[in-house]
């Protein structure tokens, strides 16, 4: 059975409407779901006895979480809505936990291949509901809750978000882990267990402040710390040679202590884990340093560990060049390599050679990237294999995942920093470096001299920094693609990039090295969870819920595109879930919003290259159009509330201008009585996981605008789509799928092509711009919004060709922006036209479940394959 899950699968031959996962086995999970429940009324039957006499008549779950209460925060009565949280999660976890404990017992006992997800982000958002509907226990628990007078949704909201991750190549990575348990793939996340995740964002007089996400102060129910899982991580010092062996002594050392967050898959019975590593010093306290008065260096080892595992970088695309950051990676990839390593001895003991059948290592862009020269060194120095043994079972078991082609943000790390804090893996580099250059040399002997050696250096994973005299850094792009048997990137045009563009050298020289594996997000939490009233219709429709785990279903929705009592339910849960947003809203601002408006959402982290800035400058033509017209012209236009959602890096001050020119505009618009029932805009603050679950149902239209070429996939352009949400967009990362799936005439697409791109820098200041787009800018300069001396460096950047350069073609794509926008007006007072579209999204979205891209990893990278562990 679980082969032939497997051989179904064919990546690239699927039509769309072809389930990829059609033929996975169904009865097995029902069946599971049956006897799962049984084993849990028994045990909470047995529970409830023993805890409670005079429980009457509570049902069984309830008798559970009325334990955990009693028995574990100490109260019996006098309960808020955060205890029923704390109990409702605590008990939970216990079910979480025996399915966690059966599959890990079943995998460790059958020794298959697994794949290790190394990740310094997993932005996984909230558990609680995930994991109730996750293992089939919905019923229960919500019957439970009813039973004490509490909304499941009101109990969720309690929880903290897991905020371990900056944007999509977090989320993205919390995505794949729903879909690995979920295909009953043996396969586990690796990261970091921040004290503090992604700041939270405070918008204060129209600025973004941060401040810090202390998200573990009441305890953190869906981990289990494992106190005899501890590995140390050393620090500088020197290497020595003895005996041909060489010695690392590091100068410090830390220890690594392990968490793990089990991952429930859904409707099966595998549980799988995320392990995250938290750092503790070696020595609690300097007892010696303590008695002789000296108090700081009695503490000092422990401030110093606490600090590696303490922040999570709030830099989202553009790496921060500390050494912190570094230790960070080092820190969590040295503890999981030397994790796996052990357990792989345990079984088969020096026989390295079989590792790569049992391993294999996803490197989650350039941050693990480290990995290459510590498993080299643990095999070489600590295990004792020569050099080419170990280089030939590293390079079978690393493979590389690229997610950006921005150059700012490939990481290179100066090898001045390099060698004092990793001396060992400065070496090790060094002779990959060594061999490398050697191959290239002789690959290349036909060539010239000086055309050789001008490739050679170009391709050297050891370069020149050409912005800092004399200093060399190691690009550790170069040395994941060097080190790995698969390099892929996320979404077509970017991996064709990926090939053409940043790796071009080495796609020529291994070009069956390069793959594309387009992303996708998981339809339980994007779809089936977040959406309730979406999933009931399309269930009700389809007769049946297949859909949530063979995406392809929704294909068949497409029937329904024309049929008028259709719409009518599918306009329905829109607007249910629009009232929703609404009430975000009032609550956030204090402002009514009109439900006929159209609900116009751009959400994602805040960049230049993603151009939210072009966004206010439509809504602010917007603005003057409005109020050119007389009221009978104002009747006849589409009202819309406009939503802007994301995070600026804290050092990003561009961004931060961008945030604050939407809050501007938004606090002249929305109090404008001439306006304010047409338009609107709102700076959405703290945007996050649970913010995006409720935005995403909700919208109507969503923005996806990148410079086309810039953005490597995107992945909340697919969840907009799965919700029936249409597009404006770019031909940029998988919009360019998401058109082919659900139709371009469906989209609303314009801008410059990426082909096109670094010849329109070139001449864009010759360029003549639009005169809206002048008009505009002297508006801002100005001082329409307030701020002019803050707004300067913003106008000038994409209008003042002197100071700026608009890198991202504002001013190029304004026009056909404006163009699109006005189609949005035109097709959205065609209401059965935009009730059809919406409805062929998600009936195209089969495509873009994370299912699918797992699916393709494991078979084209990790070869992988499903291992179902039995019912408990
Ligand atoms: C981001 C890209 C997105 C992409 C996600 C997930 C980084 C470095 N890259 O376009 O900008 O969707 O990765 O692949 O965060």
């Amino acid at each position: 059975m679980q082969l032939s899950r497997q051989a179904a699968v064919q990546p690239g031959k699927v039509l769309p409407g072809q389930g990829l996962l059609r033929s996975l086995p169904r009865t097995s999970a029902c069946q599971h779901r049956r006897s799962s429940r049984q084993a849990l009324r028994v045990r909470a039957i047995a529970e409830a006895e023993r805890t409670s006499t005079k429980s009457g008549s509570m049902t069984p779950i309830q008798k559970e979480v009325a334990s955990k209460l009693r028995y574990l925060l100490g109260k019996s009565k006098d309960y808020d809505l955060k205890d029923i949280y704390q109990g409702t999660a605590w008990s939970v976890r216990e079910h979480l936990i025996d399915s966690f404990e059966n599959t890990q017992d079943y995998w460790t006992e059958k020794d298959p291949k697994f794949v290790y997800y190394l990740s310094a982000e997993f932005l996984m958002g909230r558990s609680l509901l995930n994991t109730i509907y996750n293992l089939g226990l919905e019923g229960e628990y919500g019957k439970a809750m009813q039973q004490m007078g509490y909304k499941m949704e009101e109990v969720a909201d309690q929880e903290h978000n897991a905020a371990l991750g900056n944007g999509g190549l977090g989320r993205l990575a919390a995505c794949f882990l729903d879909s690995i348990a979920t295909l009953d793939l043996p396969g586990w996340g690796y990261g970091i267990r921040y004290q503090y995740g992604m700041f939270k964002q405070l918008i204060k007089d129209g600025y973004q402040s941060e401040v810090p996400d202390i998200w573990l102060t009441e305890g953190n129910p869906w981990e289990v710390k494992r106190h005899d899982i501890r590995f140390e991580v050393g620090f500088s010092g020197k290497t020595s040679s003895s005996n041909g062996k060489t010695v690392w002594t590091p100068a410090e050392k830390v220890m690594a202590v392990a968490y793990d967050n089990p991952i429930p898959g859904y409707n099966t019975t595998t549980t799988s884990n995320l392990r995250l590593w938290d750092a503790e010093p070696i020595t609690e306290f300097d007892l010696e340093a303590f008695n002789s008065g000296d108090y700081e260096k009695a503490v000092e080892e422990r401030e110093r560990a606490l600090a590696i595992s303490a922040v999570l970088y709030p830099n989202d695309s553009t790496p921060e060049g500390k050494e912190l950051r570094l230790k960070q990676q080092y820190f969590f990839v040295s503890a999981s390599l030397q994790d796996v390593m052990t357990r792989f001895k345990a079984v088969h003991g020096d026989n390295w050679r079989l590792f790569p059948e049992k391993a294999c290592f996803q490197l989650n862009d350039t941050h693990p990237t480290i990995a290459v020269a510590e498993l080299m060194r643990l095999l070489v120095d600590e295990e004792g294999l020569d050099w080419e043994a170990a280089w030939s079972i590293t390079t079978k078991c690393v493979n590389y995942t690229n997610h950006t082609v921005m150059p700012e943000a490939l990481e290179k790390w100066p090898v001045r920093v390099l060698a004092k804090m990793l001396p060992r893996h400065m070496e090790i580099i060094e002779i990959i470096n060594a061999g490398w250059t050697k191959f290239l040399e002789d690959k290349y002997s036909g060539l010239k001299a000086a055309e050789r050696d001008q490739l050679v250096e170009r391709m050297s994973i050891i370069q020149e920094n050409p912005w800092v005299k004399d200093e060399m850094q190691v690009n550790m792009a170069y040395l994941a693609v060097v080190s790995s048997s698969a390099v892929n990137g996320v979404a077509y045009i970017h991996s064709e990039i990926v090939k053409a563009d940043i790796f071009n050298d080495f796609y020529k020289l291994f070009p069956e090295k390069f793959q594309n594996k387009t992303n996708g997000v998981t339809p339980r939490r994007w779809l089936a969870f977040c959406n309730p009233g979406l999933s009931k219709l399309i269930t009700d429709t389809l007769g049946s819920d297949n859909w949530i785990t063979d995406t392809y279903e929704l294909s068949k929705l497409a029937k329904y595109a024309d049929d008028k009592a259709f719409h009518k339910k599918w306009r329905a849960v829109k607007q249910d879930n629009k009232a929703r947003l609404a009430a975000v809203i009032k609550e956030t601002f204090g402002d009514d919003v009109p439900l006929n408006a159209l609900f116009d959402i751009q959400i994602k982290r805040i960049h230049e290259y993603k151009r939210q800035y072009m966004n206010v400058l439509s809504i602010i033509w917007r603005y003057k159009q409005l109020k050119k017209m007389t009221p009978e012209e104002r009747k006849k236009v589409v009202p819309r509330v406009c939503m802007f959602g994301g995070k600026a890096a804290s050092a990003y001050d561009m961004a931060k201008r961008i945030i604050h020119l939407a809050v501007k505009v938004g606090d002249l618009i929305n109090k404008d009585p001439d306006t304010r029932d047409l338009l609107r805009c709102y700076f959405l603050p703290d945007y996050n996981v649970s913010l995006a679950e409720i935005i995403i149902p909700a919208s109507e239209l969503s923005q996806h605008i990148s410079t086309a070429g810039t953005e490597a996939s995107g992945t909340s352009n697919m969840k907009f789509q799965m919700n029936g949400c249409l597009i404006i967009g770019t031909m940029d990362g998988a919009n360019i799928e998401i058109a082919e799936e659900s139709g371009k005439e469906n989209m609303f697409v314009f801008g410059v092509d990426a082909d096109d791109v670094p010849q329109l820098r070139k001449e864009r200041k010759n360029l003549k711009t639009d005169k809206r787009f002048d008009e505009i800018m002297a508006d801002i300069e100005g001082g329409m919004f307030g701020d002019k001396e803050y707004f300067k460096p913003l106008v000038d950047s994409i209008s003042n060709m002197k100071v700026g350069n608009d890198w991202f073609l504002v001013a190029n794509d304004f026009a056909s922006y404006l163009d699109a926008q006005e189609e949005v007006d035109r097709v959205y007072k065609d209401v059965d036209e935009w009730t059809r579209r919406s409805i062929m999204y998600t009936a195209g979205s089969g495509k873009f479940s994370s299912d699918r891209t797992i699916v393709e990893y494991a078979k084209d990278i990790w070869h992988v394959q499903p291992l179902k562990p039995p019912a408990l």
